[in-house]
């Protein structure tokens, strides 16, 4: 079994593990309502992006999210939290750096004596979800089950569908699979969006993501019969007729939105070992992405 294939299995127990950890961590995350930036990069941009949302709609606070190389000039934040796995990509350093002396900054991290997490003024370090693999699945859940539950958001029921999803057959035979679409509503998109990550960076995949209601704008037009349209969480019953119009599959709706992420993880690895690739060693990755001092 890959390294990846374990880090995936071991998701629905971290989550519980980052949920009782939450006691001792409160305090290095953001305060309820504060103005809040949350940023990262890839994956845990992505994860920032579902958190913001899930904040906000959690009554705890205007939550904005950026990719950290990307913030508009001129915002002003109470608190900026970023989230870095490795604690070590140069563009979440750089943000830090440039935070306004008034924000109280904020990380979340797998690595304690990071450059990340020692320029943060508080830092959440969820050593036990750290990863082998460079694509990452369980810390970047980890982190999204602690921030979660900080807002009052039960984990619980998450972790029980994620036990069931880990043994239950993948609802799509990856391989003859053309293109890849993940639809996301609220929060979800952002997980929508690590969906199709997770198959882009373990299987070289041609996938797309977005929010829900978007897809019959323009999108559609490339579904076919070679086309998976993937809802993460629940799909509009009349989305659903338009896109099956097309010939695309799309497989059942309304699952829990982080046991189907696990399905999406666990899809990723089958179709990369299908295509005779080592999801352990995606190409052209590396575990975090360091600039030069130039770049
Ligand atoms: C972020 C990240 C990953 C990506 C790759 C490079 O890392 O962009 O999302 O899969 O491994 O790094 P980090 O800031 O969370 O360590």
């Amino acid at each position: 079994m890959s390294r990846i294939a374990q880090e995936i299995e071991s998701q629905p127990e971290l989550w519980q593990r980052s949920v009782a950890a939450l006691d001792e961590l409160a305090d290095r995350l953001p305060p309820r309502g504060a103005d809040v930036l949350v940023a990262g990069c890839g994956t845990s941009l992505y994860i920032a992006r579902a958190w913001a949302v899930a904040r906000e709609q959690a009554g705890h606070g205007r939550t904005d999210a950026f990719p950290a190389s990307e913030l508009p000039p001129g915002r002003d934040y109470d608190a900026m939290l970023v989230i870095s796995r490795s604690g070590t990509t140069t563009e979440v350093e750089r943000l830090l750096a440039s935070a306004p002396a008034r924000a109280a900054t904020f990380a979340v991290t797998a690595v304690p004596d990071s450059p990340v997490a020692r320029a943060a003024g508080h830092a959440a370090v969820l050593g036990f979800a750290d990863e082998w693999s460079v694509v990452q699945t369980r810390f970047a859940t980890s982190a999204l089950a602690l921030l979660l539950a900080h807002v009052g958001i039960d984990v619980e029921p998450s972790v029980e569908a994620a036990r069931d999803a880990l043994e239950a057959p993948l609802p799509v035979a990856p391989e003859p699979v053309r293109q890849w679409v993940f639809l996301g509503s609220g929060w979800t998109v952002g997980l929508a969006e690590e969906a199709a990550l997770k198959l882009r960076e373990a299987a070289q995949a041609w996938t797309e993501a977005y929010p829900a209601m978007e897809y019959r704008h323009g999108p559609i037009s490339v579904a076919d019969a070679g086309t998976v349209v993937w809802p993460i969480g629940e799909l509009d019953p009349a989305l659903r007729s338009d896109i099956e119009r097309t010939g695309a599959t799309v497989p059942p709706d309304g699952g829990d939105p982080l046991a189907t992420l696990l399905t999406v993880q666990r899809t990723a690895v089958a179709l990369a070992e299908a295509r005779g690739l080592d999801p352990d060693a995606p190409r052209n990755l590396t575990r975090s992405v360091v600039l030069s001092p130039t770049a």
